[in-house]
């Protein structure tokens, strides 16, 4: 690891993990030997001390290894060159405003991330819409959170989030739809395991049309036909409004629209039995779910992408909230609807106006009263008067040349955007392309004209927002590597060189001041003149010292300003106490939800629904967590996952290679089944992409289409068809030294501990294997130590290159895909000194000794494989997860595998009976 040239800035500190919207406080501190050890936060109120894999494996990505240091700039030649940071500015602050000058403010955009603090964001918006007076800002929320957004805005006036996680456990019954919380908010989902095992009372349904890690604990799972949450919760309201579980007081009072909406809701809905034909679930389970709905006062219907993400978004939204609005279950302790949030600060860019349809501090960019509130806050000389473009069709205007200059923060839409090659279109003719990031290389800063090098976590300092609500500090311990900036920074700079004043600031604590200012500023009851109400205010964290903000503890807004002695200032856990929206009447809206299935339903052509999302251990396009060898084995490799009936449909198999296409791209990924899809639909996670894989970058296949209320992309429904990718011969390398394989037909990169492994597949026909091997790995000296063994009948051959008595490389190649264990070579490598059992195991191909191959990692953080897990099931009877940890230790860290051990009890068991 690569960490020599960060100087450490001070001993450790308390931060925030940069990952999920769980937001979980991390203890960082520094070791003697310069590596950083990673903790759980005991005092923050997200986690309680607990990180999950993903966290606690945060100090083996934050080496510089792959850094973007510098300043680049494209040449005439079209190679990336160093240069100053001035150059460098001068150049973006120049070509935007000539760009600007030329064509006027909507030619140029801003494409950020939930994954910018809040200070950045704040400072990227203001920038876009009150300087450069357009709106053309958006964000990968877009893709992420924005049918929630439309969904609160509906509802309430304002997307607000009433819940907090101490609600998860008050709760009785507790519904996850479209969410994988066990792998994606892991510490979320292990406070519901635990409030569950306290209380086995409490009930856990999931609905997601995958058999996910997340229902390995719950009592019910109703595997939904994809895109048809609408129907389901629509019949649910009809079931509440028609079998005495409506609270017509709470709705007297506090709502508008149920005639609508129940109408609507009762035309399509009203029979379970052809709500449950339609969702594809059993009518008994259907109404069983009902039946414990309408009879739990304390339920929390908590929602992530499987909700979001469809061209139905908002609706399904909806659909979820006017069931929490029927049966007055919202605003109290352990109840309510419950958006789950994905980056560490969606919430903080929703705070901002990061949206290119918001302004900022949660006010309207259609709302005069808003823009002119806002533009006398800033002083600003102009404000954009209309939305600006969302991101499909932020990049289609890039693509047509109607924008000319894009300048990309913290985002990788090369490999995230649906339809992800017009993207590569748009960037390859856009006339100015920056992009801010962390890491040099990525799919997307291929195409950027300028580079400009972001501070990453652990560097920079400032604020996010968490899903329910709680600001934390992301606090550096590490300073500044090379001369990467603060991204707040860099878009002040650049502001200031477009002639623009308003963004001296003296540091983030300076920005997050004029944000919470502005939160409060004419925000008060709407009687008084130019005043709006907003619920969304920061009064009590106004006009902090550095240190107070340096200091500052988890809190969730609105904050007030405080009244008490001690002026201390306590945030807000729930909102609606009071049943106040944010709707001017002050009332909650049902929203009508006609229900509509995916956009675009499987034919002839392409008879399967692609359904995309993330796995346990890596995080969005990998540039981070790629880079943890102990994160990387859990799923080495793209996959889709499949029925095996259509595997046979199809033509592929398990282990083998797959092509799948779209009417937008085609990918490459290998075929698997594990029993937790249905027939019809196939799974493919969305983390591969160029940089790690020769053709695994599923964005490419997604259908762009988007939900017309949020623009939200449809990423779980695109028709595709697979067939088999057929290719002449699999194999493997592990190897100390990076290699370079792009003639390989097809090849995934996975990081390893002290080496890289190469994961392979040819369409060439190797006559000597030995020959193209040595000059695969590039080891021409005959007299090197290099063992090989070939079956040439069985096209199998194996080579080892062996440098002073360690293995330096392994080469594995083979007809079939059942190539040695990965983990057990792994562990070769560890080795100072091999011995003659390991030279004889490398030829046959497998260890000599029993229980060397531990097989493939089920638990990451203390890297323990599936066959030790399983022969010490059988071998000591082992029958709980509880007794698999103390036997092993598997599952006694983060517990984000404790799902999978327990799948593996039952497998290992029912296998012994059998
Ligand atoms: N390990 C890991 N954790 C992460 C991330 C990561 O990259 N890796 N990313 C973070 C981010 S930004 C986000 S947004 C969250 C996402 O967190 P999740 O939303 O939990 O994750 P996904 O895997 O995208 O999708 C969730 C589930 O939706 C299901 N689904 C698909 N179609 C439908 C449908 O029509 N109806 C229903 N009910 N379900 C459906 C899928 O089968 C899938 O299991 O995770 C966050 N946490
Ligand atoms: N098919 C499919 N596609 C999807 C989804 C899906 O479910 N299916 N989910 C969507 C969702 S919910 C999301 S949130 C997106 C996520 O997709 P992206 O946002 O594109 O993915 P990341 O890999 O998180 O990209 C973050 C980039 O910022 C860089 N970076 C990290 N820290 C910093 C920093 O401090 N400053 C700067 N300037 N750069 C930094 C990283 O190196 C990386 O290149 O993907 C979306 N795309
Ligand atoms: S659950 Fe895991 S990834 Fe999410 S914030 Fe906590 S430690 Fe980070
Ligand atoms: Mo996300």
């Amino acid at each position: 690891m690569n960490l020599s040239h960060i100087p450490l800035s001070t001993v450790g500190a308390k931060t925030t993990c940069p990952y999920c919207g769980v937001g979980c406080g991390v203890r960082a501190s520094m070791q003697t030997d310069g590596t950083i050890a990673i903790a759980g936060d005991e005092l923050h109120p997200a986690n309680k001390g607990r990180l999950c894999v993903k966290g606690s494996a945060l100090g083996e990505t934050v080496d510089l290894d792959g850094r973007l240091l510098y300043p680049k700039m494209r040449d005439e030649r079209g190679d990336m060159q160093r240069v100053s940071w001035d150059a460098a500015l001068d150049k973006v602050a120049g070509g935007l405003r000539s760009i600007i000058d030329r064509h006027g403010p909507d030619s140029v955009a801003l494409y950020v991330s939930g994954q910018l603090l809040t200070e950045d964001y704040y400072i990227a918006n203001k920038l876009m819409k009150g300087y450069i007076g357009s709106a053309n800002i958006d964000t990968n929320s877009r893709l992420c959170m924005s049918s929630a957004v439309a969904g609160h805005k509906r509802a309430f006036g304002e997307d607000l989030v009433p819940i907090c996680y101490e609600d998860l456990e008050l709760a009785d019954m507790v519904v996850l739809v479209g969410s994988n919380t066990a792998w994606c908010h892991p510490i979320l989902f292990q406070r519901i395991a635990k409030a569950k095992e306290n209380r086995p009372e409490m009930k856990l349904v999931v609905i997601d049309p995958r058999r996910t890690a997340t229902c390995e604990l719950s009592d019910m799972h109703l595997p939904v036909k994809p895109g048809t949450d609408v129907w389901l919760f629509n019949g649910l309201m009809s079931y509440l409004a028609h079998r005495g579980a409506r609270d017509n007081a709470f709705i007297d009072a506090h709502t508008t629209g149920l005639g609508e909406a129940l109408a609507i809701a009762d035309a399509d809905c009203a029979d379970p039995h052809e709500v449950a034909r339609i969702c594809k679930v059993d009518v008994n389970d259907l109404l069983a779910f009902y039946e414990l709905f309408a009879n739990t006062e304390k339920v929390i219907t908590a929602f992530s992408m499987g909700v979001n993400q469809s061209s139905a978004g908002t609706d399904k939204v909806n659909s979820i909230i006017n069931c929490h609005l029927i049966s007055g279950r919202i605003g109290k302790p352990g109840m309510g609807p419950f958006s789950i949030t994905g980056q560490p600060n969606a919430m903080g860019g929703r705070e901002v106006g990061g949206l290119a349809n918001m302004l900022a501090a949660h006010m309207d960019l259609d709302n005069a009263l808003h823009r002119d509130t806002v533009q006398t806050f800033w002083g600003s000389p102009r404000m954009a008067d209309k939305p600006g473009l969302k991101a499909v069709d932020l990049f289609n205007a890039i693509e047509a040349g109607r924008i000319k200059a894009v300048w990309i923060m913290a985002t990788n839409p090369m490999v995230s955007m649906p339809d992800a090659n017009v993207v590569r279109r748009a960037l390859s003719k856009c006339e100015l392309v920056v992009a801010s990031d962390i890491m040099e290389k990525t799919d997307t800063n291929a195409f950027a004209h300028i580079l400009l090098p972001a501070l990453g976590w652990g560097e920079k300092d400032g604020t996010v927002t968490n899903s329910e609500r709680r600001i934390s500090r992301q606090r550096s311990f590490l300073s500044a590597p090379g001369e990467a900036r603060p991204d707040w920074q860099v878009i002040c700079d650049v502001a200031g060189r477009m002639g623009y004043r308003g963004f001296d600031f003296a540091g983030p604590h300076a920005i997050f001041d004029e944000h919470a200012r502005l939160s409060s500023y004419r925000n008060g009851p709407p009687q008084i003149d130019g005043h709006s109400h907003r619920l969304f205010n920061l009064d009590g964290l106004t006009g902090m010292s550095k240190q107070q903000f340096d200091e500052l503890q988890p809190i969730q807004w609105p904050v007030a300003r405080p009244n008490n002695a001690d002026g201390a200032v306590t945030g807000t856990a729930r909102l609606f106490g009071n049943h106040r929206y944010s709707h001017p009447d002050g009332k909650a809206r049902f929203v009508a939800t006609p229900p509509r299935g995916p956009a675009h339903l499987p034919d002839e052509e392409f008879p399967l629904t692609l359904n995309t999302g993330r796995v346990r251990d890596q995080w969005h396009t990998m540039t981070r967590t790629g880079k943890s060898a102990r994160l990387a084995d859990h799923v080495p490799e793209s996959f889709v996952d499949m029925h095996p009936q259509d595997a046979l449909r199809y033509g592929v198999r398990e282990g083998g290679l797959a092509r799948i296409t779209s009417r937008w791209g085609a990918m490459v990924a290998r075929v698997q089944h594990s029993g937790g899809i249905a027939r019809g639909s196939v799974f493919v996670p969305i983390h591969w992409n160029s940089q790690t894989a020769s053709d695994a970058r599923v964005g490419a296949l997604v259908n762009p289409v988007v939900d017309p209320v949020s623009g939200e992309p449809e990423f779980k429904h695109t028709p595709v068809n697979i067939e088999e990718f057929g290719v002449s011969w699999h194999g493997f390398i592990l190897s100390r030294k990076a290699l370079a394989l792009d003639e390989i037909t097809h090849w995934t990169r996975i990081q390893g501990r002290d080496f890289a492994r190469y994961e392979l597949a040819g369409r060439n026909v190797i006559a000597d294997h030995s020959a193209w091997a040595r000059t695969l790995l590039g080891v021409h000296d005959i007299d090197a130590d290099w063992l090989e063994y070939e079956d040439s009948t069985a096209g199998v051959y194996r080579a080892v290159h062996v440098d002073n008595d360690r293995i330096d490389m392994c080469i594995f190649l083979s007809k079939r895909p059942d190539l040695p264990s990965r983990a057990w070579l792994a562990s070769l490598f560890d080795k100072t000194q091999l011995e003659e059992a390991d030279r004889v195991g490398l030829l046959v191909g497998q260890p000599i000794e029993k229980g060397a191959d531990t097989g493939p990692t089920v638990c990451s953080c203390f890297g323990v494989g599936r066959n030790t897990i399983c022969s010490a099931v059988r071998e000591q009877g082992l029958k709980t997860v509880a007794e698999v940890t103390s036997c092993l230790k598997a599952g006694g860290n983060c517990g984000s595998c404790v799902p999978e051990i327990k799948k593996l009890l039952v497998e290992t068991h029912a296998a012994e009976t059998a």
